[in-house]
């Protein structure tokens, strides 16, 4: 079992959440590069980390970690009170609640746009249907998120794992999924504010220099150019 840290990671895939993270906490890591052209996160070698082949997964000394959500929370409990209110902290069941709804409701709405075909098979039209749908439900998802009086990290100046999950979520329906002329963050200005306020953070530009992101990574995305590997 490892003694470090150690990201399996493609460059603006949801490990960038994860790298947002470490970043944040200080903490010390590797990375592993998983080549998506050759279909790496299905090799036996990383299906014996994470054997659904997704990305990310991260090495630990207490073992392999997949799931995002995961990996996140348990960086948190790291430094508890940093990243995340502390178990003990009365905010914790607020954290835990957007935290779950990141992972469990805005996350596999946008994996519905980004990946079709692993839900309804290879017709291109089906598939459109589908994407057409979920453009909505991301537009409506983000509509309750922006009006949320419950979740103070999107306005705080402190980092938080919810920060680190969010902003690649913003970013990637600008350039990925499909036509992206649906998509325009102004529309929400809460979450624009915060987009710009949490790319400046020095994590965000390290992880931006480190994936080849642009400089308004969740502004005002662009195709990211990554100095190692590919994003799909
Ligand atoms: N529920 C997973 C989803 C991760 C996920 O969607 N990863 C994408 C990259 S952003 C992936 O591995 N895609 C490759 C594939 O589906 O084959 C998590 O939160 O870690």
């Amino acid at each position: 079992m490892t003694q470090t840290l150690r990201l399996h990671y493609a460059p603006d895939n949801a490990s960038l959440c994860v790298r947002l993270a470490l970043l944040e906490l200080g903490l010390p890591f590797e990375t592993a590069l998983l080549d998506r052209q050759a279909n790496a996160q299905n090799a036996p070698e990383y299906l014996a980390i994470n054997p659904n082949g997704l990305i990310p997964a991260l090495e630990t000394p207490d073992g392999p970690i997949f799931e995002t959500a995961a990996i996140l929370l348990w960086l948190a409990d790291r430094q508890p009170g940093t990243l995340c209110p502390a178990p003990t902290d009365p905010g914790r069941g607020n954290a835990l609640k957007w935290l779950f709804w990141l992972s469990n409701t805005l996350h596999p709405a946008l994996r519905l746009l980004f990946y079709p075909g692993f839900h309804i098979g290879p017709s291109e039209a089906d598939q459109e249907q589908l994407r057409m749908r979920t453009r909505e439900r991301i537009s409506d998802l983000l509509d309750i998120l922006a009006a949320a009086p419950d979740a103070p990290w999107l306005d705080a100046e402190a980092p938080s794992i919810h920060a680190c999950y969010l902003a690649p979520m913003l970013r990637w329906p600008a350039i990925y999924g499909g036509r992206t002329d649906w998509y325009d963050l102004g529309r929400w200005p809460r979450l624009l504010a915060f987009a710009q306020r949490f790319e400046n953070r020095p994590a965000a530009i390290a992880a931006a220099l480190a994936e080849g992101l642009g400089p308004c990574p969740f502004s005002a995305p662009v195709h990211p150019t990554p100095p190692e590997g590919s994003a799909t």
